[in-house]
């Protein structure tokens, strides 16, 4: 993750001015005239060499527009969207991340989520991430197909994209490529308190989640690879035998069956017993936990814990309880 470029994030004050020096380059104002000036890409390009236009610039439009790629529209915004292809080349950048905090300007909010499109085209596995308060404005509803992550900062807003995922096998493809959602509530317990301006830009050190991990199914597996991807250490609170006794779910693997099937699959770092639901608290302090997740059964269940609360898609179509029942009609 170390190569992200984080937008309008303050956590690298120099990624960003290069970025904004980029984009707040002279020529910019170039561009916006030629925009309403010229038409064809060989315009383009003595527009560029005739007003002696950085080179390095248009070496890099030079490849882009011999291929004559059809679908590029040179508006102004995919000009800036060049040399933000052309920041990414040059710097082996792995991960967008754009930060839409709420209450600033509009074009200021949107300018840069435009661009994932001529991203993905160039550089299909550069990771895009969006952080959202609330939904984006419909105009920009075709950004949902070229961004990687969302990541919601309420409840609301991830629902709303929860419910759009679900019906947009229904929308004759207008969504093809829906991004991973989560929803993320940051603990105030950070230095900076305007959980507005957070983001998760590196690795936690140390993350924790909890679960019954009965019959163990590719959706316990995937969560916990999910997990591991966002820390360098995984505790995993297994719950008791007697605590699924209480949750009324009797689980047919015992705690040292269900243990033994995760340590052999080598997910997460370390296996305790969750005791109880209510001391999950004591759980993130006593192993100096960062972040909490959990799958969104569970959405804003642990949002008063004293980390930051990662909680992300269920895998769907599997479950113990599933399992289960395909087990008694055998
Ligand atoms: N999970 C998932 N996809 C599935 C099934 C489960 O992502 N198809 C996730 C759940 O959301 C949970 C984890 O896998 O985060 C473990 O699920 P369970 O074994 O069902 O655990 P649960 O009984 O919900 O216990 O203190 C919290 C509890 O101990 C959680």
């Amino acid at each position: 993750m170390d190569n992200s470029l984080s937008w309008f994030a303050s956590e690298n004050p120099e990624q960003i001015q290069k970025i904004y020096s980029i984009i707040n380059h002279k020529s910019v104002n170039d561009f916006y005239l030629f925009h309403n000036t010229i038409s064809t890409s060989s315009e383009i390009l003595s527009f560029l060499i005739d007003n002696n236009i950085n080179s390095n610039f248009y070496k890099n439009f030079e490849v882009i527009l011999t291929n004559e790629f059809p679908h590029i529209n040179f508006s102004t915004n995919n000009i800036v969207a060049f040399m933000l292809l052309y920041y990414i080349s040059q710097n082996n950048v792995s991960k967008i991340i754009v930060n839409i905090p709420t209450n600033i300007p509009f074009i200021v909010e949107y300018g840069i989520i435009i661009f994932f499109k001529d991203i993905r085209f160039f550089y299909p596995n550069l990771i895009t991430e969006l952080y959202i308060s609330e939904k984006i404005d419909e105009n920009y509803d075709d950004t949902v197909n070229y961004t990687t992550n969302i990541f919601c900062r309420n409840i609301e807003t991830y629902k709303y994209y929860v419910n759009m995922k679900s019906s947009s096998s229904s929308m004759q493809n207008k969504y093809k490529y829906f991004p991973k959602l989560f929803y993320i509530k940051f603990s105030n317990t950070h230095d900076d308190r305007d959980s507005n301006s957070k983001l998760i830009i590196h690795k936690y050190k140390r993350g924790i989640t909890f679960g019954t991990f009965d019959l163990f199914h590719f959706g316990h597996d995937n969560i916990l690879k999910r997990c591991m991807q966002f820390c360098e250490h995984l505790c995993i609170g297994l719950s008791s035998d007697e605590l699924n006794m209480k949750k009324g779910k009797n689980s047919v693997d015992n705690y040292e069956k269900r243990k033994e099937v995760i340590e052999k699959a080598k997910l997460g770092d370390e296996i305790f017993k969750e005791e109880s639901l209510e001391y999950k608290d004591d759980y993130v302090l006593q192993k100096g936990a960062e972040i909490l997740m959990m799958g969104d059964d569970w959405v804003g269940k642990f949002d008063w814990v004293s980390c930051d609360v990662l909680y992300m898609e269920r895998t769907p179509n599997i479950s113990t309880s599933m399992l289960k029942e395909q087990i008694r009609n055998k």
